[in-house]
């Protein structure tokens, strides 16, 4: 198939994120991940996504979370360490936690942001300013997409790699057009953005796209209408942070890879518990056989 065709994923097309570790493995080789997310009230797409992020293979996961959720989302898995980030009065991320993040990221591998962070001005201040100064690469979902919305040139000078992964309906706000409009031509408006903005994009739903900035496009078969159920998005921004962290310098592969297994992950689920009960946190359940599955 042409690269700059529509390639549809197989494992062979991400081989390199499966490769067994050496025996001499330390965690330092796998890569800090830090996870910038969560409100109150949105602690679990905080805690999902880190999870998922440890699931995924990084070596290491930190959450940074507002003051009043931090207890919740530690809760959820001793694996996770977690870092309390200044809030304002409704519980979500305030202006003043920018400094705490940007000393966290040195420290870092890769940053995710945006699950569960609402709309909160203070809040869209706080990505923007990331977005725009961050030397490790990024992934941006969720809020942290809404709070681009009319900002979208700041992904073109961003100074490193970034990968967005909007579903049709924070699509459509990126672009200014109805999510029906995004649906009609899913490819053609992934592969204009990732083009003119020089990112990543990971257009979610039935058939995930993926397109580069070089025009070169995938598409995704795995996955199945039970995964239309609340967390499993964030759960993919864990994943896709947690294969970054382990090869920052392969930001394609890594999209093509979490898609992916992501969807794998779907399936195996939907077969233990059925589309109609699957929830995302099967998901993350499933992610050790996508991984054998894939290999
Ligand atoms: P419609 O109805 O068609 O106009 P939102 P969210 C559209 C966090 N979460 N195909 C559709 O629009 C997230 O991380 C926290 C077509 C739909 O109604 C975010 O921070 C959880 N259209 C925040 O909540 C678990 C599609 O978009 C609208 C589509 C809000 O995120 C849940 C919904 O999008 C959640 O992840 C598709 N495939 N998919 C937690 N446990 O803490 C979406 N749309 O308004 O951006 O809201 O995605 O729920
Ligand atoms: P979000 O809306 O951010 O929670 O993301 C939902 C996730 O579930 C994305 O990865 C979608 O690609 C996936 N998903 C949702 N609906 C379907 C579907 N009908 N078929 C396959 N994957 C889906
Ligand atoms: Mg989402």
């Amino acid at each position: 198939v042409s690269n700059l065709g529509l390639n549809v994923i197989t494992p062979a097309d991400y081989a390199a994120v499966l490769a067994a570790r050496p025996l001499n493995s330390n965690k330092g080789m796998y890569g800090h991940a830090l996870i910038v997310a969560g409100s109150f009230g949105k602690s679990g797409a905080a805690a999902m996504a880190g999870m998922a992020c440890l699931r995924a293979g990084a070596g290491l996961a930190t959450v940074a979370t507002p003051k009043s959720v931090l207890t919740s989302v530690a809760s959820y898995a001793p694996e996770l360490m977690t870092e309390s980030l200044a809030e304002t009065a409704d519980g979500t991320i305030c202006e003043a936690a920018i400094w705490a993040i940007q000393e966290l990221a040195k420290k870092m591998t890769v940053l995710a942001i945006g699950p569960g962070l609402t709309q909160n001005a203070e809040t869209i201040q706080v990505v923007r300013e990331l977005v725009r100064a961050s030397e490790k690469p990024m992934v941006i979902d969720a809020d942290g997409l809404n709070a681009l919305v009319d900002q979208t040139e700041v992904l073109k000078d961003a100074k490193a790699a970034t990968i967005i992964t909007p579903h049709p309906g924070e699509m459509s706000r990126l672009c200014g057009i109805s999510t029906k409009e995004v649906q009609a031509d899913r490819v053609g408006i992934a592969k204009n953005f990732a083009a003119s903005r020089y990112t990543i994009v990971v257009l979610k739903g039935d058939k995930t796209v993926i397109a580069a900035p070089s025009g070169e496009t995938w598409i995704n078969c795995t996955g199945n209408p039970g995964m239309a159920t609340g967390g499993t998005g964030d759960v993919l921004t864990g994943i896709l942070t947690g294969l970054l962290a382990q090869h920052p310098q392969d930001p394609l592969l890594c999209a093509i890879a979490a898609v992916h297994l992501h969807g794998m992950a779907g399936d195996l689920g939907r077969d233990r518990v059925g589309e109609i009960s699957l929830i995302a946190t099967d998901l993350i359940h499933a992610l050790s056989g996508a991984f054998e599955r894939a290999k």
